[in-house]
């Protein structure tokens, strides 16, 4: 009887989770949640870039290409104070939610092309009704957690964390037309990479809830791997949550991106973007990315054509690209030895 409970509950424990090979892509050509022109273009610079053609190159991955979003565009009938445009980025976020909840339903990792960041309310809720204990690694210069009272833009792209978080949901006045969204995301399920310009209140909230928060100076001091190694361990010590990824294009250094609506100087290089991604792609979890802010209005040909690229090695890192190079295919389990390891090197002499 005892061996039979022990056996049941192992079998209880924690899924095996392996990397999911297919993906589906969707596009979300909105920018009403900030004031810029040209980021809703992003979905179709990116296409035009070779994003499916490359995701198909990714040994053993099926590509399913879902379209775009349609996105709406006419005027906002109810105005809500320091919320510009919320009646569209909320029509925007309900038909996103639905869409990303579909591809989870088809087994399949959703990769979200916005747009911007505004789009995360869409995103994480949608994955949040699939599996409420997702867990939530935003990976951006900002924090995106204002409300409308703390907002010094009025920009929505600026609040989605805290209108997904339950927890904030206090500080929020009733919002129309945003009824669909109930805040159902634990900011216990909430990590930041990347941060380098966070406002007053945000700091607030991030310090009172006790969000793990690797700002560029935690990434100088412990490194990328120690710092994402970390927050993995805090927020799902047992291994066994799915995990979102919302990656703000502005995450990387304004040298690396440098199309992007809010770029900020002394961020993530590529090469720790790539490996952040790698890591988590590692866990076999990873089911949800979101890939925001990319600008292809801003800047001059050589800046949109860096900033396309970085989205696109971004993603692939994420999906299983392996930097050291593929097999063929088919052929996975020869002992290929890809480094010296400290027993092969002792007794050597130098
Ligand atoms: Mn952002």
């Amino acid at each position: 009887m005892n061996v039979l409970r022990v056996f049941v509950r192992k079998m209880s424990q924690g899924k095996k989770w392996e990397a999911l090979n297919k993906v589906g892509v969707i596009g979300v050509p909105f920018e009403k949640g900030q004031k810029k022109y040209g980021v809703s273009m992003a979905p179709a610079a990116m296409r035009a870039a070779g994003l499916i053609e490359q995701l198909k190159e990714i040994d053993g991955l099926d590509v399913k290409d879902y379209g775009d979003i349609d996105t709406p565009g006419c005027a906002d009938p109810v105005a809500v104070d320091n919320m510009i445009h919320l009646p569209l980025v909320s029509e925007c976020n309900r038909k996103l939610s639905e869409k990303v909840s579909q591809i989870l339903k088809d087994d399949r990792v959703a990769v979200t092309i916005g747009g911007d960041h505004s789009i995360g309310v869409g995103t994480v809720d949608g994955h949040c009704n699939v599996n409420k204990d997702m867990i939530l690694i935003w990976v951006d210069a900002h924090a995106d957690i204002n409300t409308n009272k703390t907002s010094g833009s009025g920009s929505v792209h600026g609040m989605p964390v805290a209108l997904l978080a339950k927890e904030m949901s206090d500080y929020w006045p009733y919002l129309p037309t945003m009824d669909w969204q109930v805040p159902k995301f634990s900011m216990k399920n909430l990590a930041y990479v990347a941060l380098r310009s966070v406002d007053e209140y945000e700091m607030l909230a991030i310090q009172k809830y006790k969000v793990p928060a690797f700002a560029m100076e935690d990434i100088d001091q412990y490194g990328i791997q120690k710092s994402i190694r970390h927050i993995l361990h805090v927020l799902d010590p047992k291994m066994e949550k799915p995990i979102h990824v919302s990656f703000d294009i502005d995450a990387l250094d304004a040298i690396e991106a440098p199309s992007t609506g809010t770029p900020v100087r002394g961020g993530l290089t590529l090469r720790e973007g790539i490996n952040l991604m790698e890591i988590i792609h590692s866990t076999g979890r990873l089911r949800a990315i979101d890939l925001v802010e990319i600008n292809p209005a801003v800047g001059n040909t050589s800046d949109r054509k860096k900033t396309l690229e970085a989205g696109l090695c971004i993603l692939r890192a994420g999906l299983g690209f392996s930097r050291r190079g593929p097999l063929p295919r088919g052929i996975k389990d020869l002992p290929i030895q890809t480094f010296h390891t400290d027993k092969d090197t002792k007794g050597t002499k130098s």
